[in-house]
């Protein structure tokens, strides 16, 4: 058996609430994707266990405030148009999220206010004054080692944060603390002892050493007053200032799923806490393996088990960005392509996280050229009606028994490959794991072109033997890929007859003897523009 659905929580897995500033771009849809594929994997390995994964829009800040501006809009009615297209984008990209949060609902904004008031029941939160470098777009301050100066072609000086290159201005103001510094041993004993909490394990490296005790953290200043920030939750008792937007998104992970969870005793067990996975880019890591777990640190509540940080899309070898105009839409490219070959191109490219990778319309092409043909034409060429008037009349041999000299090796690779895939995908080495199908599917491949059945007329059991050897292969890959590329694969897997309750994991292997039909013909798994399919024999 996988899995003791009983024994577990409920797998709970998030992306990062994205901003509605603007409409998604191809980076938001990694984060979507990526998490859906784990999130799919635990439902693979697992059907019984339930299943959370929160998404959603963060839409508080001046970031938000200054958009909506600029269009003329208030930010409420600017964020429900905005955010109904991550909404759309989720939809359409098969993203099996059970929840789409907004921070602008009010059980969040009830939800941030309880966490302020136990923070500040603890003696976590004081008023003091800031000053630093603040950057808009980033929304947070800098302190003077992470800010570098450059300058005008005029020659006029300015600041930018070193890390993201947004500017920043020198700000002094009244505001709240959080008493960060005092919980930083917490910390750094929990990522000390826990190797796995951050893949890959650069990330970790890096966090570890901004947790070392030889680098105090400055307390973090949590609230902006109200006079500059008006789009956020007031500081409970004091409506001259609004709860920094950081602390506001951080806590929809918590609400997302109950909290303050009063009516079960407020310890958030039973409701799927903590995370098992969070998915983030690598812009956001302090934040979310630093901020997030103080503030857990400070409610007593576990810490995540695992963040998987993601690299960057760019384009044409840039950042995306509006004002250089590269900025690959997600949508355009499903609707050409379809989803699945889209979320193969990011999973195969931007499985491995990181480095930054290049996005483009060619290499979105050779990436659904390649699935076509690797799974695409193999399905059409072994469901030809000539084929299969050969094998018909007999019955299915036992795959155990085959010992045709070809098929004996690719039977054993197909024997490997589910330990090979579950290893890879528990690592969160997505790509590798999909190598690995790659890699069987390359070799049934070549295994019907030495075979080429088409060319046989007589029912022999070399040409049985390829017949079922494939049908076994194209039936455990097609099992192996549902949270890769969950269209698609179910379609194979309904042209395959394979029933719906032999698709977990635990029927993706050849052991298991899972039942297949009478493979459907003449159907065309990725039909696509401009993208022949070699003609099926
Ligand atoms: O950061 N390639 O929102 P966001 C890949 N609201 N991923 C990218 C990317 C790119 N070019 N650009 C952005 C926020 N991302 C906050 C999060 S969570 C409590 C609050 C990723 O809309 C980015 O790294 O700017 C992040 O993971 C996600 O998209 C949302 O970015």
């Amino acid at each position: 058996k996988y899995c003791d659905a009983g024994d577990l929580k409920p797998y709970y897995v998030t992306t990062p609430i994205f901003y509605p500033n603007s409409v998604p771009h191809i980076g938001h849809l990694h984060s979507l994707v990526i998490a859906d594929i784990l999130a799919r994997y635990s439902h693979l390995n697992c059907p019984e266990r339930p299943v959370h994964f929160m998404t959603g829009t963060d839409e508080h800040g001046l970031k938000i405030q200054k958009a909506a501006q600029t269009k003329g809009m208030e930010p409420r009615a600017f964020c429900d148009e905005l955010s109904e297209h991550f909404r759309n984008l989720v939809r359409k990209a098969d993203v099996s999220a059970t929840r789409f949060s907004r921070t602008s609902s009010k059980e969040h904004c009830d939800a941030v206010q309880h966490l302020w008031r136990q923070l500040e029941a603890k003696g976590l939160i004081y008023k003091g004054r800031h000053s630093g470098w603040y950057s808009v777009s980033d929304e947070c301050f800098y302190p003077d080692l992470q800010v570098t100066k450059r300058s005008e072609p005029n020659g006029e000086e300015y600041h930018v944060s070193t890390e993201t290159g947004s500017r920043v201005e020198w700000m002094e103001e009244e505001n709240y603390k959080f008493r960060l510094s005092t919980l930083q041993p917490a910390l750094r004993s929990h990522f000390a002892t826990h190797e796995d909490a951050i893949y890959p394990p650069q990330h970790h490296v890096d966090i570890l050493s901004a947790l070392s005790e030889d680098n105090v953290l400055e307390d973090l200043s949590v609230s902006r007053p109200r006079s500059r920030l008006t789009w956020g939750v007031p500081v409970p008792g004091d409506d001259n200032h609004t709860i920094y937007v950081w602390i506001d998104a951080l806590t929809v992970y918590l609400s997302s799923i109950g909290y303050p969870w009063t009516a079960n005793g407020g310890d958030g067990s039973g409701s799927g806490w903590p995370p098992n996975l969070q998915i983030i880019g690598k812009d956001i890591l302090r934040f979310h393996a630093i901020y997030f777990p103080a503030m857990l640190a400070a409610l007593g509540l576990p810490f995540t088990e695992r963040l998987l940080v993601h690299a960057h899309w760019t384009v044409n070898g840039f950042k995306m960005s509006k004002s250089i105009g590269n900025v690959a839409d997600p949508i355009t490219a499903i609707d050409e392509f379809g989803i699945d070959v889209v979320r193969w191109y990011l999973a195969r490219i931007g499985g491995y996280f990181r480095d930054d990778v290049d996005w483009s319309r060619e290499q979105l092409i050779k990436h659904g050229k390649e699935v076509a043909s690797l799974l695409g034409n193999l399905y059409s060429r072994i469901a030809s009606p000539k084929i299969r008037a050969l094998v018909e009349t007999h019955e299915r041999p036992s795959l155990l028994d085959m010992n045709e000299a070809g098929v004996q090796s690719f039977l054993e690779q197909l024997r490997r490959l589910p330990a090979l895939y579950h290893d890879r995908m528990q690592a969160l080495q997505i790509a590798d794991a999909l190598n690995h199908l790659v890699a069987m599917l390359e070799e049934a491949n070549l295994l019907m072109t030495k075979a080429k059945p088409w060319a046989v007329t007589q029912s022999t059991p070399a040409v049985r033997a390829v017949y079922w050897s494939l049908l076994e292969c194209l039936r455990t890959c097609g099992i192996l890929l549902q949270p890769f590329i969950p269209s698609k694969s179910a379609n194979l897997l309904h042209y395959l007859g394979v029933p719906p309750e032999q698709r977990s994991a635990e029927w993706a292997s050849i052991d298991a003897k899972g039942h297949i039909g009478t493979p459907v013909s003449g159907v065309v798994l990725f039909p696509m523009p401009g993208i022949k399919s070699k003609p099926s024999h």
